[in-house]
């Protein structure tokens, strides 16, 4: 897939024509909303080299294939400390016309201390083009006193200083891909790691995005949208690792909500100390959610997006945080 090159988006570097978003006439968003929302992509792109394979392979002939493939949702994942956590995402989208949904009960992940909940469109028009944005949180006063004191250190600016001020440094982090503190020293990373995957994914990566979801359902054929076991073999024919926890598909207790996860790419990065080595960057989601029992009775043609199983699901959600745990790969 080639970058993008005209229009709106052509500041974008690395960002793959396919994944572009447009937004349909009249929906009520607010202007700056898909300039940052394609700046976090692009940055993301950049970073996830897989992404460009998986666009080229998904979007060639014979595959339930196409010109755009859809956003389901972005996801980010932050420190939960004064200051930072899901309020500060928070901040920055309702401002960006996204509304919270506060799940009952909430996302809840307490064997990785991780709370999430999720974000959409508040104007309806929106959501079938603009992504659910996913947002967690690691509940960092459950993890041993050095790992705290790791991250206090750190992030104890955003404590002293004013939410107006937390949020520049946020925005700007997000514009750049650069975490809103400094890179730690291999050895403090490493002590990290073997404690919480997550918290040493947040400490190098900050608010860079975690992954995108490509939306299945908005695939052909019409009514269900592109198989998603049929995906997985054919992402896994041509020699991407899939995310194995608890089997390459995750089905939610209704059964509605499907989702597969190709594993994160590898990145060199260069620590405090000096020294170089390899760490999980982003990954790439697949998400189909199917027909709610109440619209059965729709065309195929008619089925859209509020047509469709809404939101998260916590069991599948916490296989799928396993996408950037280097071990997770598996071909089947
Ligand atoms: C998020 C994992 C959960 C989903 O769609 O349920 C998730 C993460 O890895 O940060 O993406
Ligand atoms: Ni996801």
């Amino acid at each position: 897939a080639a970058a993008a090159s005209a229009g709106p988006a052509s500041r974008l570097q690395a960002l793959p024509a396919e994944l572009v978003m447009e937004l349909p006439k009249g929906c009520k968003v607010p202007p700056a909303t898909l300039p940052l929302l394609h700046q976090v992509l692009d940055l993301y792109a950049q970073r996830t080299p897989r992404l460009g394979a998986v666009v080229d392979k998904v979007t060639r002939p014979g595959w339930p294939g196409v010109g755009t493939l859809g956003h389901d949702h972005f996801a980010f994942r932050t420190f939960g400390v004064p200051g930072l956590g899901i309020s500060s995402l928070e901040r920055v989208l309702v401002p960006l016309g996204y509304a919270r949904v506060d799940d009952d009960p909430p996302l809840a992940f307490p064997n990785k201390r991780l709370v999430a909940t999720w974000f959409t469109p508040a104007d309806p028009a929106a959501r079938a083009v603009l992504p659910r944005i996913f947002v967690s949180e690691i509940q960092v006063e459950k993890l041993s006193p050095p790992a705290q004191a790791a991250i206090r250190e750190v992030t104890a600016w955003a404590a002293a200083a004013s939410p107006e001020a937390v949020l520049v440094q946020v925005m700007s982090s997000l514009a750049t891909g650069s975490a809103p503190w400094p890179r730690p020293s291999l050895d403090a990373y490493e002590a990290l790691l073997a404690e919480s995957e997550y918290a040493a994914w947040v400490m190098v990566h900050g608010y860079s995005l975690n992954h995108t979801a490509l939306a299945l359902h908005r695939l052909p054929p019409a009514g269900t949208g592109a198989d998603i076991a049929d995906f997985v073999a054919r992402l896994q024919a041509v020699g991407l690792d899939m995310n194995a926890e608890g089997g390459f598909v995750k089905v939610s207790p209704d059964k509605h909500l499907l989702q597969c996860a190709v594993v994160a790419d590898r990145m060199p990065l260069t620590f405090a100390c000096g020294k170089t080595r390899q760490v999980a960057a982003a990954y790439v989601e697949f998400v189909q959610r199917l027909r709610l029992p109440q619209f059965a009775a729709l065309r195929p043609e008619e089925v859209r997006e509020e047509h469709l199983r809404e939101g998260f699901e916590v069991g599948n959600a916490d296989r799928i945080f396993h996408s950037t745990t280097l071990a997770a790969a598996g071909r089947g």
